[in-house]
């Protein structure tokens, strides 16, 4: 039988993940811990590994690229998205990189769509409350949140998330609204309405929900002047990346009230956040979870050894970064 192909996993695998790679792969994976940058290049050696399994939250930048041992042909990362990968300096090493479209992106809007209503209705006080053993509302008036049903929420970036959020909020009687660099095809709008301008969308947004690319040219879209748009007592959800915000203005947004609640799954600079949210009760906060389910992290992780297992066996990748 060939040799099994060798690879380093500089992440923890579930189970069914685990077992593959048992069967399938020989290399470095059966770690019980995450592997930082320096740790992997070693085991890449070590191993003659010709393929690396990464992640998110793991930089593949130019200098990592530069330092990769030549054997290895293929890295995989288990996320759609790719800010984390220095696309140039892997095409010209040569290094085909793979990303997982598609299997993650109903459960990554599930997780959007749980923050818009968990921010909107005030769950996370609500929960709290009564953990602190105190009934709290009484009166009529008493804690009130933002009506979900029949509002207008604008969708920034109307790709795979984008469109599966967009059906969720039609479930949900909503009115959509979307930006994104060109108006999609009638078929793929989900109900939605195409908007060019962000600015004019925003002033009539309720709810607003990023669901683009993390790029210079998307840096901070909700900053102090567009989140100002926003009409008074908006709802701002975030299950993307962290740097599509700016946080400082987005927290005296939510701190003044002129911002209802936020609900957040990802933020600047993480797994650091800013510690400034939890002192912040109308926020929805979660540590990056948007595809943590265990049929979403199952396809993802065989999605990627499927991709590495194609390019080592001479065949095209299944999901390139480029082509
Ligand atoms: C993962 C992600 O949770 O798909 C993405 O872009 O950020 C997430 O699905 C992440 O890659 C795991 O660290």
């Amino acid at each position: 039988p060939a040799a099994r192909p060798r690879l380093v996993s500089v992440r923890r695998m579930p189970p069914t993940v685990a077992a593959r790679l048992d069967r399938d792969f020989a290399g470095a994976f059966a770690v019980d811990r995450d592997i930082d940058r320096e740790e992997s290049l070693a085991l890449l050696e070590e191993h003659k590994a010709e393929a690396l399994l990464f992640s998110s939250g793991f930089k593949l930048d130019a200098g990592f690229i530069e330092r990769l041992p030549a054997r290895v042909k293929v890295a995989a990362t288990c996320s759609v998205g790719f800010d984390h990968v220095d696309v140039a300096a892997a095409k010209s090493r040569g290094l085909v990189v793979t990303n997982t479209p598609d299997v993650l992106t109903g459960c990554t809007a599930d997780l959007a769509f749980s923050l818009l209503l968990s921010a909107a209705r005030r769950l996370p006080e609500a929960d709290q409350m009564l953990r602190r053993d105190a009934w709290g509302p009484r009166a009529m008036g008493d804690f009130l949140g933002v009506r979900v049903w029949g509002q207008t929420i604008g969708i920034i970036g109307m790709g795979r998330i984008g469109r599966a959020v967009a059906r969720r909020a039609r479930g949900f009687d909503m009115r959509v609204l979307y930006h994104d660099a060109a108006q999609l095809p009638p078929a793929l709008e989900e109900g939605g309405h195409f908007m060019a301008d962000l600015d004019a969308m925003l002033g009539q947004c309720q709810f607003v929900s990023l669901h683009c690319p993390y790029t210079p040219a998307t840096r901070h879209i909700l900053n102090r002047r567009t989140l100002g748009l926003l009409p008074p007592g908006a709802v701002v959800v975030n299950a993307a990346r962290g740097g599509l915000i700016e946080e400082e203005a987005l927290i005296d947004g939510l701190k003044s009230g002129r911002i209802a609640a936020a609900g957040l799954d990802v933020f600047e600079g993480e797994p650091r956040f800013d510690r400034r949210f939890i002192d912040l009760p109308n926020v929805s906060l979660a540590p990056h979870i948007g595809s943590a389910t265990v049929e979403t992290r199952d396809a993802m992780g065989l999605r990627c050894l499927d991709n590495i297992a194609a390019v080592l066996s001479g065949r095209p990748a299944i999901d390139p970064l480029w082509s």
